[in-house]
């Protein structure tokens, strides 16, 4: 251990996020470990990463030869094709799982609030409300809003239980799309359903034909796509309202000394709702005072961060890389996380500054952290509490305080709604529409940029110098997740990052006054950029289904399993999507063929994989110019 703390690391290799660096060096100066080191120290494991081995049963574990793949078989003879479908199937699942459950969270409180057994929560954004359940085939004129929203509420949950037949969001996708996915069997019934059945497909001895197993991905990924991620979008809008544009800030320079410093991290926008009620209570306020701070400062992380910070302008500190690094301010005065991406570490790290770190929900608890259970029907009584336990850390902070000093001011919060309103009011409205813009060539096509930090690459650099180089080719650039959070810091939020962007692009961006880069939200929030797509092609009539339009999208550091579920919902429906950092696949075989190459012969996307930003710029430049030239819209 000793020979660890001793060992010299340039943190610059590490990340590009300047307040992230000067943290990680304070917390190495401390003595204190973060995933970075941990990851320089442990180096993947090469099988693992090839998905060349199997711990299905008790017969194996069997690790396969990744250099030649075919040369071996497991003990029940399963190839290589069989055991790598069957690991991404798994991934698929439990991705799905996260996004959809956390979906549900949102429609039983929707359910409840429509109950009137919630008081703390209501609708709050009615006409989106009307527009959801009319685009679902929900009856709206001339009924009360109430009656809407039961119906509504009975429709959605569907999305879950469903046993048979088609989700409801089907509704919303493209003809041709959908006619693709009926020919091959992959419109996705209720996620309880798809994610069951890709389990029990994936036991050892069922299904055991690669084929066949990516047929399962897809249905299940879409049950996430247009399912329970769709959901938690839709859902909280009508709860907390739908995004607009705002100006935001991001970046730990947001934390303030002489306040008492709040981070909420994770997942679920019902706890940071709660939590901005908390931290504006007046007595609350007072009690703060009481203790010699000036007030009470309330900050996000990672996706409820993203989310907060698009629908109320809340200040962001930092995407997922950043989460032991802020803790190291020693500002933080509490932490608290629901689920997801949630690293174990942080309460230890917690532990070494004396941040108060609080689990809330029952499903994410941590070994050593303090759990004060949040539920939906009293929710102010554990964000009080946090606060509370907050001020008394103010009252005692217990070492020095350092707090970089960056804040990265950008516009955030571009719903789909918003995206269609700014470029004409419909896709093809009479001012600037997207797809009037798309067609004389001024934006080449669209890219999303989404997903995670990965501490196997230099946090943000990936992400930063890909969205640079597709805006440079007139690339418009819509973002989600710690992506987003990336470029935000970068500077790229602006409208006058517009000089960034090619003559076309720039134009646009000038006429109508936004950044070339559009933040949307959390990785549910991907579910907008499903839409937007749709809506292309259904409102905008560009092309017939969504494999026609000039659109990709990457991950450029991705990490979580969610991110296998949302590149197999975006290739499932259509798009072109390409990962970074790693692929668990090898690429000689013909399960990485049917990713690569085969499904797009089947109607949909595709999966591509670059590790260098550039590279990965150039497969979307060329896929876009491929299918503009498809469109006859070249030039
Ligand atoms: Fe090995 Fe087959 Fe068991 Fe997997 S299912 S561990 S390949 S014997
Ligand atoms: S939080 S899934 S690290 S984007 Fe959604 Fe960020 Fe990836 Fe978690």
């Amino acid at each position: 251990a000793e020979e660890k703390k001793k060992k010299e690391y340039n943190f610059r290799e590490f990340s590009t996020c300047e307040a992230t660096i000067q943290m990680l060096q304070k917390a190495a100066a401390d003595g204190v470990e973060t995933a970075f080191q941990r990851a320089a120290e442990m180096k993947a494991c090469p099988i693992g990463a090839d998905s060349a081995c199997c711990k299905h049963c008790a017969m194996g574990p069997c690790r396969l030869n990744s250099k030649d793949p075919y040369s071996k078989v497991g003990v029940c003879g399963a190839t290589i094709d069989t055991i790598a479908a069957r690991n991404f199937a798994r991934m698929v699942a439990s991705g799905c799982a996260a996004h959809t459950d956390h979906g549900m969270s949102m429609l039983d409180v929707f359910r409840e609030v429509v109950n009137g057994r919630i008081a703390d929560y209501k609708i709050k954004d009615e006409e989106k409300l009307r527009s959801v359940a009319a685009s679902i085939g929900i009856e709206v004129e001339g009924r009360e809003t109430m009656e809407i929203a039961k119906d509504l509420y009975e429709e959605l949950e569907r999305t879950y239980t469903q046993v048979d037949g088609e989700i409801p969001f089907v509704s919303r996708v493209p003809k041709k799309t959908l006619e693709t996915w009926r020919k091959h069997g992959v419109v996705p019934r209720g996620a309880m359903r798809e994610i069951m059945e890709i389990m029990h497909r994936s036991h050892m001895g069922v299904d055991q034909d690669y084929e066949n197993i990516v047929k399962q991905c897809s249905r299940t990924a879409l049950a996430d796509g247009w399912g329970g991620s769709m959901v938690a979008t839709e859902i909280s809008d009508i709860l907390f309202g739908t995004p607009k544009p705002l100006v935001a800030g991001v970046n730990m320079g947001f934390l303030k000394e002489d306040h008492v410093n709040i981070i909420v991290h994770g997942h679920e926008p019902n706890l940071f709702e709660s939590m901005i009620d908390s931290v504006n209570d007046p007595e609350l306020v007072a009690k703060a005072k009481e203790a010699g701070a000036a007030g009470i400062n309330l900050l996000g992380m990672c996706c409820s961060g993203a989310e907060v910070l698009s629908r109320h302008g809340v200040p962001h500190a930092g995407n997922f890389m950043s989460t032991e690094a802020v803790i190291a301010t020693g500002a933080v005065d509490a932490m608290a996380v629901d689920v997801q991406c949630i690293k174990q570490a942080l309460v230890q790290m917690s532990e070494c500054y004396g941040t108060k770190f609080f689990t809330t929900n029952p499903r994410a608890k941590i070994e050593g952290a303090q759990h004060v259970e949040f539920h939906e029907h009293e929710p102010r009584k554990c964000t009080n509490k946090v606060v509370e336990m907050a001020i008394e850390r103010f009252k005692n902070r217990p070492g020095r305080v350092v707090i970089p000093q960056r804040r990265d001011m950008g516009v955030h919060g571009f719903s789909h709604e918003y995206i269609n309103y700014m470029l004409g009011g419909t896709f093809r409205g009479s001012y600037t529409p997207l797809n009037d813009n798309i067609i004389n060539g001024r934006i080449r096509g669209v890219a999303g940029v989404v997903g995670c930090t990965n501490p196997r690459v230099k946090q943000d650099w990936v992400h930063v110098e890909l969205v640079k180089e597709l805006i440079k080719n007139n690339v418009l650039v819509v973002q989600t997740g710690c992506s987003q959070i990336a470029l935000a810091k970068a500077g790229l939020m602006k409208p006058d990052a517009a000089v960034l962007a090619g003559d076309g692009l720039a134009e646009v961006c000038e006429t109508v006054g936004m950044p070339p880069v559009l933040g949307c939200g959390s990785c549910v929030d991907n579910s907008r950029i499903l839409i937007a797509c749709a809506e292309m092609v259904r409102v905008g009539g560009l092309g017939e289904s969504i494999a026609d339009l000039p659109v990709a999208g990457a991950a450029p550091e991705w990490m979580s399993e969610k991110a296998i579920s949302i590149g197999q919902y975006f290739v499932a429906s259509g798009v072109f999507t390409v990962f970074g950092v790693t692929f668990p696949t090898i690429k000689e075989t013909k399960f990485h063929k049917l990713l690569f190459e085969g499904l797009e012969q089947m109607g949909f996307g595709k999966w591509g994989f670059a590790a260098d930003p550039y590279e990965m710029a150039r497969m979307m430049i060329d896929h876009i110019d491929k299918k503009r030239e498809a469109l006859g819209i070249m030039g």
